[in-house]
């Protein structure tokens, strides 16, 4: 009855011959930001992944090991599901090879294309690279004669085997790529590819005889199915080739295989081949995106920098590492993790920006109106400026996203965030929320922001599912999460006036940095205390100062990244403050001239090396500046970055 779009995406099916690392987990994130995305704008969604577990390097590693190939996988086929969960990715099937489902396709598409004559015996001598499974001619070696992928020794393999005649579909996967210039992308991946092309396709050997972990060819089962020829067709299996023709027909050709770019010269030819020869049509997209480095360096266990997703996920949250890996890297190009950027961004982006504007948000709802989103009565011009905007961003990221391009759709959601944020300084509820006459005001200003988020809910969801849900559920929106749709935010006014949010609840904690060194404390020895007192004496009646003395202050542009009324008084509040290096709380006697969300993102001048004082209880390192002038008391805010010296 559905008449959604289908929609199938896969990613490649990893080996399970090591552990999983960020570079598998940047792979997949990919995939599932668009399957979601996708979803949410209406399509039918098939969204495969699984285990690539034939191959004679299994068989070794297994039987170095004293087990069963299959025993040898299990156990790290089942870490890689438990990864997938932790990491929220939306699979609609795991596929493994080893099943017998698979057998079962791969062993009909062997017999129908040898029954069609496209596959024949034969005796293969040739260039074999074992950990790549891969055979290669002499030109396509490296400079040093070995595999051109993984730079490993090629193996002279002499043995019967059978062969596919790719040969045969050259011209017509070349013509396929030229005219449908989709087909491969980025372009640059499809020019490598009509390059490769050009220069010759030789037959391609899909038998092995030398071991026996595999499928075994079904009329001759002496010799296994190479794994590639294998692997590929595993994108047929889950969607009913064999047995459900109506599953297939909807899911099939693959709207898109999302692959890494070494691997996209076997999505790109051998592939279509395979598929030519059964009379199947041909992919709609090979996508080959680039190859994440940690620190600048790829990833190695002999240079130990292979960064584990699942330790990451344990200490940052799944979120947090998707966020980073989708806004930082561009599709298509190699990218570079590092710890120091994660926390950057996370601090910035996550703790900060959309923290705390949930947190401001809902809180004054709370604060000011009792937790109700009021309906809204008229609409001033910064009102409907922040409207045009959630609108425009909207828009901006559906098309973005329809066109791959997930960092520039993340960062227009992240300039709307900011945007939102700006809208509270502008605003300011907090003088409005002062002002009997203001309260249509307050309520207009409080719904543009309740409503802001629904949408930031929204269209954050692809990127970071369980923050969006989190952010959802602190708004007690009424629609259940796992339903709402992109057309849910293609109209504004969404929350319905008297609706009751939930209390704030902190998304992302502050990563602290260790400590770098301390801003120095004023040393003092005996006599220097001594002289100081002397001074102090001398200078009493004298309101001037030396430049020495007042070079003795250290000022700073600080930022105040949280800020809330000390209990049981109605003077205090205690701020927390970035330093550049460094975070601190100070108690600031300012409670009677600011309501605490006024605080929050504003850069202000900092006495920094203060001696630490105990306020109510609060260990106090610093002093924010303010002027005062009669009953009125202001803080010296400077449009300068974090970290700027005062002089
Ligand atoms: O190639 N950065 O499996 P695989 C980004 N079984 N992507 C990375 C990466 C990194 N550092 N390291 C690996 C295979 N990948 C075959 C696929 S499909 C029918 C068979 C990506 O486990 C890599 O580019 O070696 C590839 O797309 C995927 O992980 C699987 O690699």
């Amino acid at each position: 009855m559905s008449e959604k779009k289908p929609f199938y995406i896969t990613t490649p099916i990893y080996y399970p011959s090591a552990k999983l690392h960020i570079g598998h987990a940047y792979c997949t994130t990919i995939a599932d930001a668009i399957a979601r995305f996708k979803r949410l704008a209406g399509y039918d969604v098939f969204f495969l992944t699984g285990s690539d577990e034939h191959g004679q390097k299994i068989q070794r590693t297994a039987e170095e090991q004293g087990v069963s190939p299959l025993e040898y996988v299990d156990g790290i086929v089942a870490e890689f599901q438990k990864l997938w969960v932790r990491l929220g990715i939306s699979n609609d099937d795991f596929i493994r090879t080893s099943e017998a489902r698979h057998h079962r396709v791969v062993q009909e598409i062997f017999r129908r294309i040898y029954e069609k004559g496209d596959i024949y015996k034969g005796s293969y001598t040739g260039l074999y690279c074992t950990p790549c499974e891969s055979y290669w001619t002499e030109h396509q070696l490296d400079e040093n004669g070995c595999c051109p992928d993984c730079h490993r020794p090629v193996e002279q393999v002499s043995e019967e085997a059978y062969f596919f005649k790719m040969s045969k579909y050259a011209d017509r996967v070349l013509q396929y790529i030229e005219e449908n210039p989709e087909f491969i992308q980025p372009v640059s991946r499809r020019n490598e590819m009509i390059n490769f092309i050009k220069q010759g396709l030789e037959d391609l050997c899909i038998s092995r005889t030398s071991f026996d972990w595999g499928i075994p060819v079904p009329m001759d089962e002496k010799h296994v199915i190479y794994v590639w020829f294998d692997a590929l067709t595993n994108y047929l299996t889950p969607i009913g080739f064999l047995d459900d023709a109506e599953k297939f027909g909807k899911y099939w050709p693959a709207d898109l295989h999302l692959v890494g770019k070494e691997i996209v010269r076997f999505h790109s030819i051998i592939w279509p081949c395979i598929l030519m020869a059964l009379d199947l049509p041909l992919p709609k997209m090979v996508y080959g995106h680039g190859w994440l480095v940690v620190d600048g360096d790829k990833m190695s266990k002999s240079k130990g920098n292979v960064v584990d997703p699942l330790l990451l996920i344990d200490e940052f949250s799944a979120d947090a590492i998707r966020y980073f890996l989708l806004r930082e890297i561009n599709l298509g190009q190699d990218g570079n993790f590092s710890r120091d950027a994660l926390i950057t961004r996370i601090n910035a982006d996550l703790a900060n920006d959309l923290g705390n504007l949930l947190h401001r948000t809902l809180n004054m709802i709370g604060k000011f109106q009792d937790g109700i989103v009021l309906a809204p009565e008229g609409e001033s011009e910064i009102d409907a400026s922040l409207k045009a905007d959630a609108m425009a961003t909207v828009r901006a990221f559906r098309e973005g996203m329809e066109q791959m391009k997930l960092s520039e759709s993340i960062k227009k959601v992240w300039a709307f965030v900011s945007r939102a944020n700006k809208y509270i300084d502008e605003t300011a509820p907090w003088a409005l929320a002062k002002d009997p006459e203001k309260k249509q005001v307050l309520a207009n200003t409080m719904y543009h922001l309740a409503e802001s988020l629904r949408f930031i809910s929204v269209l954050i969801s692809p990127y970071m599912p369980f923050t969006a849900k989190r952010i959802w559920e602190q708004l007690a929106l009424p629609q259940p999460f796992d339903e709402v749709q992109l057309s849910d935010i293609e109209t504004w006014g969404g929350i319905a006036g008297g609706h009751r949010v939930g209390a704030p609840e902190q998304l992302f904690p502050r990563i602290e940095v260790e400590k770098e060194a301390q801003p120095a404390k004023p040393q003092q020895t005996q006599k220097q205390g001594k002289q100081q007192k002397k001074a102090e004496k001398r200078e009493e009646p004298a309101a001037e100062i030396s430049m020495e003395d007042f070079s003795k202050i250290h000022l700073r542009v600080v930022k105040v990244l949280a800020a809330e009324k000390v209990p049981e008084t109605d003077k205090l509040l205690k701020l927390t403050v970035d330093l550049g290096n460094e975070k601190r709380e100070i108690v600031s006697g300012i409670a009677k001239h600011y309501e605490p969300e006024e605080l929050i993102g504003k850069n202000v001048v900092m006495v920094i090396n203060l001696k630490p004082a105990k306020i109510r209880g609060i260990v106090s390192h610093g002093m924010v500046l303010a002027a005062s002038a009669g009953d009125e008391l202001k803080v010296l805010s400077v449009d300068m970055p974090i970290g700027a010296t005062v002089r």
